[in-house]
């Protein structure tokens, strides 16, 4: 399914930032609980990403991110479970809301791509799911 005819919803959606254009360039800025739906506790980025390069493959139980593609592009293939969507990330001033129990999976970086990911909670190994099977379980209790 492609972005254009995809229904985002309360768990998958975009996430528009204010942007504040000068002579100088842009600015864009975030805050958690304001313009993120979470308190920010984590941030982490992609960056030196082979264009064949495939990440992603998991979900996670409790977590919940924004994804930002701060400069390039990326593909990322969202699944709940139930309908699975393509979301193209092109731009530094919108986000990708992803909430706790969807799978993801990203490809199709553009040549110098970076990722900043807004996380939820710190890192931790037991919050995800990486086989399909038992993330399908949980998604479809
Ligand atoms: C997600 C996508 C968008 C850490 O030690 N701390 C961290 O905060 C993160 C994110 C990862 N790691 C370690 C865990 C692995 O040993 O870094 C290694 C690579 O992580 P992973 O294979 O999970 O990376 P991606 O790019 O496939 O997935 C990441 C996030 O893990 C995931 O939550 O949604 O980016």
């Amino acid at each position: 399914m492609s972005q254009s005819n995809s229904q985002f919803d309360e768990n998958v959606r975009l996430v528009d930032l204010p942007v504040i254009s000068d002579p100088r360039g842009d600015l864009t800025f975030m805050e958690g609980g304001r313009h993120i739906p979470f308190d920010i506790q984590r941030v982490y980025y992609l960056y030196n990403v082979p264009v064949d390069a495939e990440r992603g493959g998991h979900a996670h139980r409790e977590l919940e991110q924004v994804v930002f593609a701060l400069s390039g592009s990326f593909r990322m293939k969202i699944d709940d479970g139930k309908t699975k969507r393509d979301v193209w990330l092109r731009s530094p001033k919108k986000g990708l809301y992803i909430r706790n129990l969807i799978w993801r999976e990203m490809d199709k970086f553009s040549q110098g791509a970076v990722c900043m990911v807004l996380a939820s909670q710190p890192y931790d190994e037991a919050d995800y799911y990486r086989d399909y099977e038992e993330f399908l379980a949980a998604a479809r209790k």
